[in-house]
């Protein structure tokens, strides 16, 4: 089998509250013919791609927070794009927030799955790191209330796909270098990643000029220390007001960015990534087996202060 993938960046300009999930589809759709056309095996969309980035406003009203929610995938409005996956042969990475029934219990995600190239659900992963804060506070330019609407995902797994090892990361995740360690060890080769950063950080504006450079900082660190692929994709710009950033990118295993978007618009970008270019780096520098040192990892701090060893319990000299 092949272990060449044509990874497109399917970059996503601002949605709007006004826009239909129907017309949203349709941008994903024409980004997917023209990856296609460009020879793309897989496109990778953003974080929450369906509707507007809601977390930015304090809703109480349960049914209008679930308006933003899908209760099944494929559904309705998505059906178009796994067809079009299945006749074109384009496998897809798509973020949205999943409203899941567990036990007779609701519980909101903010989630992905992966498509393979006959349109088919491969993996579904769901957000472990959610940033920002639970209850609203009127001092900020706008929320970002993801802990009030999201239920933390558990773990993070890869899914054998597109002829390699594939994880899945979402937006704040990628901050992290838990992320693609955590895969790494499973054996990722590439990780895809959608994001929503706005520009302005409330809690430290002084970072927001960093904010692309942050970007780029992480998912290029979290490619080359784990030797694997690395693709991040934006919805970026003015949407209801908030200044999101583009800068969707893809890395290599050796660190390098290959192809990156230029606007902060719809906009494909492509690259050809070889999946056994990530095992130069996994078998020298980055040899976990041969290198890496478990057992001197085995203190962990609790945030409380207490110290645990490594799998959580208390730790006794
Ligand atoms: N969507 C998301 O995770 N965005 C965050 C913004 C952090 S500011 C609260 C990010 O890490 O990009």
């Amino acid at each position: 089998m092949s272990r060449i993938v044509n990874v497109a960046l399917g970059q996503l300009g601002p949605v709007q509250r006004s826009d239909t999930r129907e017309r949203v589809v349709a941008r994903l759709c024409e980004m997917m013919r023209e990856a296609h056309a460009l020879g793309a095996h897989l496109i990778v969309y953003p974080e929450l791609a369906l509707t507007t980035f809601f977390p930015r406003w304090y809703l109480e009203d349960e049914a209008e927070i679930d308006s933003f929610f899908e209760r099944e995938m494929p559904n309705a409005a998505t059906q178009p794009l796994f067809e079009l996956s299945r006749q074109l042969g384009v496998g897809f990475y798509l973020g949205y927030a999943e409203l899941a029934e567990e036990g007779g219990t609701r519980v909101r995600y903010n989630s992905s799955i992966l498509v393979d190239r006959g349109g088919r659900i491969v993996g579904k992963y769901r957000k472990v790191h959610l940033p920002g804060h639970a209850e609203h506070e009127p001092w900020r330019r706008f929320q970002h209330l993801e802990k009030r609407y999201f239920t933390p995902g558990q773990r993070f797994g890869v899914t054998q796909a597109f002829g390699g090892t594939i994880g899945m990361a979402i937006c704040n995740d990628r901050r992290w270098a838990e992320t693609y360690r955590v895969m790494a060890l499973q054996g990722a080769e590439m990780v895809l990643i959608g994001y929503n950063t706005p520009v302005h950080n409330a809690p430290a504006p002084q970072h927001d000029d960093l904010s692309l450079f942050h970007n780029q900082l992480s998912l290029q660190a979290g490619a080359y220390q784990n030797g694997c692929w690395v693709a991040g994709v934006a919805k970026g710009g003015l949407e209801e007001g908030v200044d999101s950033i583009g800068g969707s990118l893809l890395v290599a295993p050796s660190g390098e960015v290959v192809t990156r978007c230029l606007s902060k618009d719809d906009e494909v970008a492509i690259a050809r990534c070889d999946l056994d270019f990530c095992a130069v780096y996994k078998r020298s520098t980055f040899n976990f087996d041969l290198h890496r040192r478990p057992e001197a990892y085995g203190l962990i701090v609790a945030r409380k202060g207490e110290t645990l060893a490594a799998d959580g319990t208390p730790w006794r000299d």
